[in-house]
């Protein structure tokens, strides 16, 4: 039964955002990060970190404004519910002015804690991935410019083109200048009813900015959030501040569904298609050998019709013969 106060048009303030939503907005202790960070000891409740992060007592550092460096904060219990929202509040700065990167990283994924090159984590994920992309690898290629906010759904079957910044499997995606010390810097993410919606506030007005909205998307429950961050050759401080999460009211036609949201394979209606360079070849030869079997199909009905022809002048010419014979 649905709660009279969960219908109830909820007011959600966060930090200094304020929302009014027609959805129930739950806080979830267990998948969000706030100062301070350290319990007891020296550990985080409920997250762990890998690679080069360190925590400081104003904000988990991914990674440090040096080459080279990767990390990650993972979420250590996963979110059993279908829908939720999070607000990330993160900071990336340094001390390149022209050259930066390459970017942060929020994931929803199966396998949380692997390292890889996506941002610091494993490709070939079972999940989402939303990408802070602050390097443009093919810069002068895309109709865009970076920093880049983009999304990519994957059942583990695609791989991450970091020289082309991903724009071969991204769902959606918009430009963000999120580098900036100025100001705090926030990203919102929303899982609601199937669709992903991304919003940020990056410009210091406290107010939410969409960034798309994409519907079709399927994600399973079960699965682990995280934050990852990477630096190549060029390198930035990929900081983060606080994470708060909320389930987010789960809609009547789904109660009696919800192990069934576990099963989901992810995939989203309006993704690109990869780009496969060997299926592209296999459909050419495919398309080459039909043009052939018709080139070889006329000749022979041609040469037919030829011996056809040929055939009945013989016939009629031996029948005048043998007529001049009879008579
Ligand atoms: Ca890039």
């Amino acid at each position: 039964m649905i709660c009279a106060i969960c219908l109830l048009l909820i007011k959600s303030v966060h930090g200094t955002h304020t929302e009014y939503e027609d959805l129930g907005f739950y806080p979830q202790k267990e998948h969000s990060l706030m100062r301070p960070y350290q319990g007891t000891g020296m550990t985080i409740p409920n997250w762990d970190i890998i690679g080069h992060t360190i925590v400081s007592s104003n904000f988990i550092r991914i990674t440090p404004d040096q080459q080279s460096r990767h990390g990650g904060l993972w979420n250590k219990v996963p979110i059993t519910f279908p829908y939720w929202e999070v607000h990330l509040e993160f900071k990336i700065t340094g001390h390149g002015k022209d050259l930066f990167g390459d970017g942060m990283a929020f994931w929803y994924v199966k396998h949380p804690m692997q390292p890889g090159n996506v941002f610091g984590s494993a490709d070939f994920f079972w999940g989402l991935g939303i990408f802070l992309d602050t390097y443009a690898n093919q810069n002068g290629a895309h109709a865009h410019t970076h920093p880049y906010i983009s999304a990519m759904v994957n059942n583990a079957t695609m791989a991450y083109d970091h020289d082309r910044d991903g724009t071969h499997t991204e769902l959606a995606g918009c430009e963000a200048k999120l580098r900036t010390a100025e100001h705090d810097t926030y990203i919102a993410i929303r899982y609601y009813n199937d669709t992903l919606t991304v919003m940020t506030d990056v410009d210091g007005s406290g107010e939410w900015t969409d960034c798309f909205i994409s519907n079709g998307v399927y994600l399973p429950t079960g699965l682990y959030l995280g934050i990852t961050a990477a630096t190549g050759d060029l390198s930035d401080n990929h900081d983060i501040i606080s994470i708060k999460t909320y389930r987010l009211e789960t809609p009547i036609h789904l109660m009696d569904k919800l192990d069934q949201r576990a099963m989901i394979i992810p995939h989203a209606l309006g993704s690109a298609h990869p780009r496969d360079h060997i299926d592209d070849d296999h459909s050419a030869s495919g398309r080459m050998s039909w043009l052939r079997f018709f080139f070889y199909l006329f000749l022979t009905i041609i040469v037919l019709v030829i011996a056809g022809v040929i055939g009945l002048l013989i016939y009629q010419k031996r029948q005048e013969v043998s007529r001049k014979r009879f008579y």
